[in-house]
């Protein structure tokens, strides 16, 4: 199968989690793009969806899904997004989309992150994917003084602004051996918008496509 039918496969599969009549968390990127597409097909049996994007607001809306903003809802029973990188452990490397900020805040209202990715994206440790990180511009010079501290290079995504109008670092050379301790200690830097370490929202469930079918880890 290639890599698209993957995305498809595990698209379709996390239909499975969506609640019946609720508002349904999404995230951002070509694999969310099939579960939004897969979405179109139950729209009269959920309430809406709160979206991580204005790229997957879009298609939400074209396939006639209302679209909440996250203010209007206490919390979501579930949450669906991709990965750049994820662990056995549902800790995940995200933000190659440049939606890392939004897809943590639709997160965090929900009860339960399912992550859906192809197979290719499962590692045993998180790292050698390039760590994105929001800031703010006035930082960038520090920031990237801590990460080369830390061992890493950030690079400037060029020509990339975030729907929050902020730039993006991608920091290489980094080998994540403990997620929720570098996701603390980065949130703390001054001019940190978000990482994209997701320790503390790490997904409960992960579908991940593979040639012999859906494989969930939990
Ligand atoms: C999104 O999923 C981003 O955080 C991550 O970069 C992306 C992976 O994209 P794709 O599904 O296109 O590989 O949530």
């Amino acid at each position: 199968m290639t890599q698209d039918e993957l995305k498809a496969l595990v698209g379709q599969a996390a239909l499975a989690h969506v609640v019946p009549g609720s508002i349904v968390g999404v995230g951002t990127g070509s694999t969310v793009n099939k579960f939004i597409d897969a979405l179109a097909g139950i729209r009269d049996r959920i309430a809406g969806a709160v979206s991580s994007s204005q790229q997957s607001t879009a298609r939400l809306e074209a396939h006639g899904i209302r679209v909440f903003d996250g203010n209007e809802v206490e919390h979501l029973p579930v949450y669906v997004d991709g990965a750049d990188e994820i662990d056995h452990r549902g800790f995940m490397i995200k933000g190659g989309g440049a939606a890392l900020t939004r897809e943590k805040i639709v997160a965090d209202l929900a009860d339960r992150f399912v992550c859906i990715a192809d197979a290719s994206k499962l590692v045993g440790t998180l790292g050698a994917f390039a760590l994105p990180v929001e800031i703010i511009a006035s930082a960038q010079a520090q920031i990237t003084r801590r990460f080369a501290a830390l061992g890493g290079q950030a690079t400037l995504r060029a020509g990339v602004l975030t729907d929050n109008g902020h730039p993006l670092l991608d920091v290489r050379g980094l080998s994540i051996t403990d997620p929720l301790g570098l996701e603390t200690e980065i949130n703390q830097w001054p001019g940190v918008v978000s990482v994209g370490i997701f320790a503390r929202h790490k997904a409960r469930v992960c579908l991940l496509g593979t040639a012999d079918g859906v494989r969930t880890l939990e």
